[in-house]
């Protein structure tokens, strides 16, 4: 699927994306406050350490958590097994899980933030499901053939609470509720009941069976009273026989036991990749241009968040935020006749770099005054001056649909208004990017 961007929509998406803006609300954002994540009626069997024979314990085995947005058949009669969808909980969705409704930057913006939350332990988040012989718990994330919370009346629910985490394939469920921050809460608290954690008294904890009590919850370095209800009334707790290994019985530090678990983090230390498709090194263009420029990124953990930058002639023309995925930006004039270079520099989300280049050439063509003869160096109209010249007085190239010729704008498709679309128009040395909508 290639994924085309106009500027606006470029920024849109990049801030949809940011962390630091990981709150945005996705469809169907719910006031869900003070409410039960977890389905207060439904009883989870106690397994693992001190319940199931033999139950040994998985400590410092690293893990993946497999968030599926993309829906289920859901089976019965097969245990809880995410190799299989199974789950004993079929029942309660009416036997499916719908693909969650928010797009792929919606989805992108949860996995960061659900990585946050375990960015200190040996826990790999991964939107597509992983090799059947790795280890995974699967949160299916999206609302069910019966319904949402309003129907449910819950946002999530877990079939186990698994003392030291003995089987490491659980399938779990967390229903839409909205917010970023929310969804990650949700499943990271029926994700953690699969992995042997319980309910505690502390809004800030990912384990806090109510919500809204905090902005972030995390899996705090504390012990917390454990509780049996969304009342929070005490309770001595099931999984003693790990929590006693940081705490006194009936007291759960939920960051230790994830650290106990899963051990330290497995760092992502492989390169992204990126490929410019269009235009192909060496390729020369007809003057005044017309072509998309085509670029595919992709990590080893997808999905990823990739910080990108396209440099024209060394020149930064865009900067944002993008998921792994093909990219489609529509260029219209603007680029003058002669040899050019596009770079496409890229980070993922822990930081490694990776880049790509394409040489082309734009050919005069006599007919076109734009187009008669490459631009004297000298004569102001060289691209770096264009650039220059296109931060001073973007405002009024907005203004005026980008056709500042200061700018060297040729577009007759009028940039993005605003102060940010005549910024990136200018900024793109005059090229005009017209939005398209996806395919
Ligand atoms: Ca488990
Ligand atoms: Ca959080
Ligand atoms: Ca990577
Ligand atoms: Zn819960």
């Amino acid at each position: 699927m290639v994924r085309t961007f106009a500027f606006a929509s470029i920024f849109t998406v990049g801030l949809a994306v940011a962390p630091s803006t990981g709150h945005g609300a996705p469809a169907g954002d719910l006031d869900w406050t003070g409410r039960p994540i977890t389905a207060p009626d439904y009883d989870p069997e106690v397994i693992g350490i001190g319940h199931t024979d033999p139950g040994l314990p998985a400590f410092d085995s690293p893990t993946i958590l497999f968030t599926n947005f993309d829906g289920a058949d859901l089976n019965s009669g097969c245990g809880n097994d995410p190799r299989n969808n199974c789950s004993v909980l079929s029942f309660q969705f009416g036997g499916k899980i719908l693909p969650y409704s928010g797009d792929a930057a919606e989805r992108a913006s949860i996995v960061q933030a659900v990585r946050k939350d375990v960015e200190d332990f040996g826990v790999i988040v991964l939107g597509e499901r992983p090799p059947d012989n790795q280890p995974y718990a699967m949160v299916l994330v999206g609302n069910s053939a019966v319904g949402g919370v309003s129907e449910h009346g819950f946002a999530g629910v877990a079939p186990t609470i698994d003392c030291g985490n003995t089987n490491p394939y659980i399938t779990s469920f967390a229903l839409e509720v909205g917010g970023v921050n929310s969804m990650a809460t949700v499943i990271n608290q029926e994700a953690a009941h699969t992995w042997g954690l319980e309910h505690v008294n502390n809004p800030a904890d990912n384990l806090h069976p109510v919500s809204g009590g905090h902005p972030d919850p995390k899996y705090t370095d504390s012990c917390d009273k454990i509780v049996a209800n969304t009342d929070l009334d005490p309770a001595n707790g099931q999984c003693n026989a790990v929590h006693t290994m940081f705490c006194n019985a009936g007291y759960q530090n939920s960051y230790q036991e994830m650290l106990a678990l899963f051990g330290p983090p497995i760092p992502d230390d492989v390169a992204p990749s990126v490929t410019i498709d269009n235009p192909g090194e060496g390729d020369v263009l007809d003057c005044p241009v017309e072509f998309d420029l085509v670029v595919t990124l992709d990590d080893d953990r997808r999905p990823q968040t990739m910080s990108t930058t396209i440099y024209l002639d060394d020149q930064e023309v865009l900067s944002g935020l993008f998921i792994d995925s093909t990219l489609s930006f529509p260029v219209s004039g603007g680029i003058a006749p002669g040899m050019h270079t596009f770079r496409v520099e890229i980070e993922d989300e822990s930081g490694n770099p990776a880049s790509a280049e394409v040489n082309f050439e734009v050919a005069t063509n006599p007919g076109d005054p734009m187009c008669a003869a490459a631009p004297d160096p000298t004569d102001g109209t060289t691209a770096g001056d264009v650039g220059t010249d296109g931060g001073t007085d973007g405002g009024t190239a907005g203004a005026n649909g980008g056709s500042d010729e200061g700018c060297g704008c040729r577009t007759s498709h009028g940039g993005p208004a605003g102060p940010m679309g005549a910024f990136v128009s200018c900024l793109f040395v005059g090229v005009a990017i017209r939005r398209r909508r996806g395919a």
